[in-house]
């Protein structure tokens, strides 16, 4: 039996794809801050579900928890590098430099942490990455700014992954999706229901399903098979071209 590390199970796409890898027969490490939403998954997925709270910004503290895995835990075939959030969604400069330091240290430096301190037995076990990046690092926006820069770090930094394992079978995947619903706009907002409702409602955005089962799809494809970068977006989201400003 498989086991996976997904950061970031306590919300949206972390906890939805806790769920389907256990439905589909993998052991589950869920990490994440809120020690109540880790408790409340592990009872209702059971012995295939084992919680760790973990903040990715804590370096020192994060290698301590995954060195103290149990062992039936502790041989991880997958990492899910999926924590990660935008703070603040004004262009600059009506912008909170430390929201910027806040996705800087969560979105690049956690996850850059926590895949250094598992590559030593994803090589032994010939296993996979999967690192969430975003649209955003592909396609600039107003107020994407810095969010959007992590994004891009977290695309280029899997393309030089896969680089630097070649030939140890490792696979490694940057997956890129576009809008779709869970608690990412909440966070973004500070606690703006508002917000949240205004931007999904209507848009038929993709779900955190959705990208559940895209993950599930990549972690079971032949081990010959490598998704380097995956871009998905709702139906209803496109291109907004290039804006020219006129004096
Ligand atoms: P949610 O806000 O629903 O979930 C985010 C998860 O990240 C939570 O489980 C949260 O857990 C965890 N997390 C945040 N900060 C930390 C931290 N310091 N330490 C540990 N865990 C942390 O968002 P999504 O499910 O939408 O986002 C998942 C990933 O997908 C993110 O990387 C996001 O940037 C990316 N993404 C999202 C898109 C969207 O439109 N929703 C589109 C493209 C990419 P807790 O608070 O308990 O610590
Ligand atoms: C989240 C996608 O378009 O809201 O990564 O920035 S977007």
């Amino acid at each position: 039996m498989k086991t996976v590390l997904i950061t970031g199970a306590t919300a949206g796409f972390g906890r939805e794809t806790a769920r389907r890898f256990v439905a589909g027969g993998w052991k589950v490490v869920g990490t994440g801050r809120r020690a109540e939403r880790l408790e409340e998954l592990s009872d209702e997925l059971g012995a295939g579900f084992h919680g760790v709270v973990l903040d990715v910004t804590d370096v020192a503290a994060m290698r301590v928890a995954l060195g103290r895995l149990p062992a039936e835990f502790a041989g991880i075939d997958l990492l899910i590098n999926n924590a990660g959030l935008a703070l603040g969604i004004n262009p600059v400069p009506d912008v909170e430099v430390d929201d910027w330091f806040t996705m800087i240290d969560t979105n690049t430096k956690g996850l850059v942490a926590i895949t250094q301190a598992l590559l030593p037995t994803l090589i032994e076990r010939r296993g996979g990455i999967i690192n969430l990046s975003s649209v955003a690092g592909r396609w600039p926006y107003a107020g994407g700014n810095v969010y959007g820069a992590t994004k891009a770090f977290v695309k280029q930094f899997s393309l030089n992954l896969r680089a630097d394992l070649h030939g140890k079978g490792v696979r490694v995947t940057s997956l890129e999706p576009g809008m779709a619903t869970s608690e990412f706009t909440l966070v973004r907002t500070k606690g703006s229901a508002e917000a949240h409702d205004k931007l999904y409602s209507g848009a038929n955005p993709l779900t955190s399903e959705d990208l559940a089962e895209t993950m599930w799809w990549i972690g079971n494809l032949p081990p010959h098979v490598n998704v380097n970068s995956l871009e998905l977006m709702p139906v209803s989201q496109s291109f907004g071209g290039l804006k020219v400003h006129y004096d």
